[in-house]
């Protein structure tokens, strides 16, 4: 049960689209939570965690991680099948694709692609870029190109901790690389997605308070700062060499 989402098999699954990610067992955590109400022949599934709920602990706090994951993830997956329901052809699209191409999809669904999609891609890509006994600093060619652009890791670590707690109100903050390559850390608003932005996510904090309301109250400077604990470099790392 519950087999390791890797960050390569997440992008598999991105990759591969909605009709086999839709056949993806869901494990008895999830199960025990709620049903998934769009898990079906058509449209988007959400996967179970590559850990458990508590597997965090003592960083990010296991109430959170269920009700995050078995709620709020599942809710963007619910409202964006619904939202493509008539548009089976877009149901079988990637998520990544459908948001890269946001500005081409019918104006009729394109603000529920944009805000539901966006949820549901952020959050993979935030779930795969934890693990337990995370943290520490990456390696390999990452550590080169985080040292090149931004002089040091600690340098990077600080840069990217102001822009997550400085954010006004709900949305993200990340690390990108563009089509060149280049790195540069971006916020976004609500579920924006730098997909649509034309960068690739390499890692990524949720800075809505549901994210960490429940154990930090209005402190989110600690949980950004306990959220370097978990950060699984492993799997930034395949993002950067996708
Ligand atoms: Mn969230």
């Amino acid at each position: 049960m519950n087999p390791s989402l890797s960050r390569r098999d997440l992008l598999k699954q991105i990759g591969i689209g909605a009709a086999a990610l839709a056949a993806q067992p869901l494990t008895k955590l999830i199960a025990a939570n709620e049903p998934p109400t769009a898990d079906g022949p058509k449209g988007f599934a959400l996967p179970p965690l590559p850990y458990a709920y508590d597997a965090l602990e003592p960083h990010l706090d296991a109430q959170t991680m269920q009700i995050h994951h078995g709620k709020h993830h599942q809710a963007y997956v619910t409202n964006l099948n619904a939202a493509l329901k008539d548009h089976p052809d877009l149901l079988a699209k990637p998520i990544e694709q459908l948001l890269r191409e946001l500005a081409t999809l019918p104006a009729t669904v394109r603000t529920a692609v944009r805000n539901q999609g966006g949820g549901h891609y952020n959050h993979l890509l935030f779930w795969t870029c934890m693990k337990p006994k995370g943290g520490g600093e990456p390696t390999g060619k990452l550590t080169e190109a985080i040292t090149g652009k931004f002089g040091s890791f600690a340098v990077f670590k600080e840069q990217f901790s102001t822009a997550a707690v400085k954010h006004f109100g709900s949305g993200w903050a990340w690390l990108v690389k563009d089509k060149d390559g280049a790195l540069s850390i971006v916020t976004s608003a609500n579920q924006d997605s730098p997909v649509s932005d034309g960068f690739i996510p390499l890692l990524g904090i949720d800075v809505w308070e549901h994210a960490y309301y429940l154990k930090f109250q209005n402190r989110r400077a600690e949980f950004v700062a306990a959220w370097w604990n978990v950060v699984n470099w492993d799997a930034v790392n395949l993002g950067f060499e996708r």
